[in-house]
């Protein structure tokens, strides 16, 4: 009786272990340097918006980092770390230029703070400096990963199900394809411009 506990514990354990542990990898080809994966909108689903500010720092006349990926909802703080003013504004979010905005230029030290609700890329870029860019990319789920330079990812903690999963890379055309996690799952994608 009591040896048939232990294994029914064992046994919910593994499961449960099995159900939270669900993970999505694989390679983005086609373009050069770091990518973004994530899964996308999930039906019935929606998601706390994170409390924690990433910080987008402008400093050495660049967005630091390049590009942050955010869920939606998510409060993010531009600071300017620079000797110099800058300057932030984006033109459009996921292509919709509805959704342009000029947050303004101020010194060193100081941040404004911006809560983005609607997902996309946000183009970054600073009217003071027209060399410099960055992105924002606000993804509709907390699953999503940044790629190494090679294009390599992987997507922790997905709960088993089926997904619609896409990759993005600055300047290529999004490409989304359904992925099915039950445990570790595998999908490679290819962008182009
Ligand atoms: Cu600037």
């Amino acid at each position: 009786m009591k040896r048939n506990l232990l294994v029914a514990i064992a046994l919910m354990l593994i499961f449960s272990i099995a159900a939270i542990a669900g993970t999505i990898s694989g390679k983005v080809s086609g373009v050069a340097g770091e990518s973004v994966v994530y899964v996308d909108a999930i039906q019935g689903k929606t998601f706390p918006a994170p409390t924690q500010h990433p910080v987008v720092d402008q400093k050495g006349l660049l967005f630091q980092p390049h590009i942050t990926v955010v869920q939606v909802g998510t409060t993010v703080d531009f600071l300017n770390s620079d000797k110099v003013a800058h300057n932030v504004f984006w033109t459009n979010v996921g292509g919709n230029k509805k959704l342009g905005h000029n947050l303004g230029t101020w010194p060193q030290g100081e941040k404004r703070s911006f809560k983005f609700d609607t997902p996309g890329a946000v183009p970054l870029l600073c009217n003071v400096h027209p060399e410099m860019s960055g992105y924002v990319v606000v993804v509709p789920t907390p699953y999503f990963a940044e790629s190494d330079k090679s294009g390599n990812y992987k997507i922790e903690n997905v709960p088993d199900g089926s997904y619609t999963v896409t990759a993005w890379h600055e300047g290529a055309k999004n490409q989304s394809k359904p992925v099915n996690v039950s445990g570790a799952a595998k999908a490679d994608f290819t962008l182009s411009k």
